[in-house]
């Protein structure tokens, strides 16, 4: 066989020995997880814009498996602004949760001109769907928060996006959500209805994507911190605070001017899931789902993420490094 010329060889390697972008073939962003009877289910954002032109375009989720971190199962587009007749546009952010066997993916997504944007919810009895809105209609619209004033004093009307679910020990189930302003509310148990008053908590520069975990007895709240966005935390010995700030643990994403995570625990091993403008085509507005291995200290903190183009390696393979 005649040698490889040198460029295509490096290109093989490379593509062999890379695994962040975890998707290469479409784009993916602002990825949410959750671990259900042994396999991770990742649902993500679609990034539809053509390459050099700004501006999102996004129309639908996709949702991808694995029972290793490793080998991702497109398992297809299964959620879309189809699902929300209300819904304009702008299949933003979203996060999926499971109660009882049943399935909750709470979406941000555009009402139109003058109703800005809402949250909105669909459910399944499988974590692959069928998803279909039971409320008809958003479960937070723009009418109930403030909408703020930005740093470059724009009002804020898109505050009502990246609903980021939790629920806690006692069984309560939580919402948080926001952009500029972080809210939080109760949830009822049908997970469809908002159960009491909405709070807000101040984060230094908090700008968007709020995740909310909880290792041992500490609760962590990660959120995109100021633009080009950085992620920072805060944990609290509460799932209602006070939440106490403890600082950044990732930089700039690469090629990518926002950042947004999702974390989870999976067979033992801690996962930092987050988005870059990775791909050759990529950039903010055509983003890819990178993973990279989270390590708390033995306080509690979080250790600066350090992302990589290897990636991780099987959850079923003793850990290397
Ligand atoms: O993907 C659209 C928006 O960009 C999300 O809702 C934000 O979190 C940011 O990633």
């Amino acid at each position: 066989m005649k040698p490889l010329p040198l460029f295509f060889a490096l290109a093989l390697v490379s593509q062999l020995s890379a695994s962040n972008p975890i998707i290469t073939d479409v784009c993916t962003a602002d990825p949410a997880a959750l671990v259900h009877d042994g396999t991770v289910y990742l649902y993500t954002g679609h990034d539809e814009a053509e390459p050099e032109k700004p501006g999102y375009v996004m129309d639908d989720w996709l949702c991808f498996s694995s029972t290793d971190m490793v080998n991702w199962k497109p398992e297809g587009s299964i959620l879309s602004l189809e699902a929300f007749p209300w819904a304009k546009a702008n299949a933003w952010a979203a996060h999926t949760i499971e109660r009882d066997g049943k399935f909750f993916w709470y979406v941000s997504v555009w009402r139109g001109e003058g109703l800005g944007f809402a949250v909105g919810v669909a459910s399944a009895d499988s974590p692959t769907g069928p998803f279909s809105d039971p409320l008809g209609g958003p479960l937070v619209s723009s009418d109930m928060t403030p909408n703020p004033i930005n740093p470059e004093g724009r009002e804020v009307t898109w505050d009502d996006i990246d609903p980021a679910a939790f629920i806690d020990d006692d069984g309560q189930a939580y919402l948080f959500w926001g952009n500029t302003n972080l809210y939080w509310a109760k949830l009822k148990d049908n997970m469809i209805e908002l159960d009491g008053e909405i709070h807000q908590i101040e984060l230094p520069r908090f700008v968007e994507a709020p995740w909310v975990h909880k290792k041992g007895e500490l609760y962590y709240l990660t959120y995109a911190w100021g633009f080009p966005e950085r992620t920072a935390y805060a944990t609290s010995k509460s799932i209602e605070g006070p939440w106490e700030y403890r600082g950044l643990i990732k930089e700039l994403a690469g090629n990518s001017n926002t950042n947004h995570q999702a974390i989870i625990e999976f067979k033992g091993r801690d996962y930092f899931i987050y988005h870059n403008g990775g791909l050759l085509s990529g950039g903010s507005w055509r983003r890819s789902v990178c993973i990279d291995y989270l390590y708390y200290n033995e306080d509690g903190t979080i250790r600066k993420i350090v992302p990589t183009i290897e990636g991780v390696s099987s959850a079923d393979e003793p850990l290397e490094r």
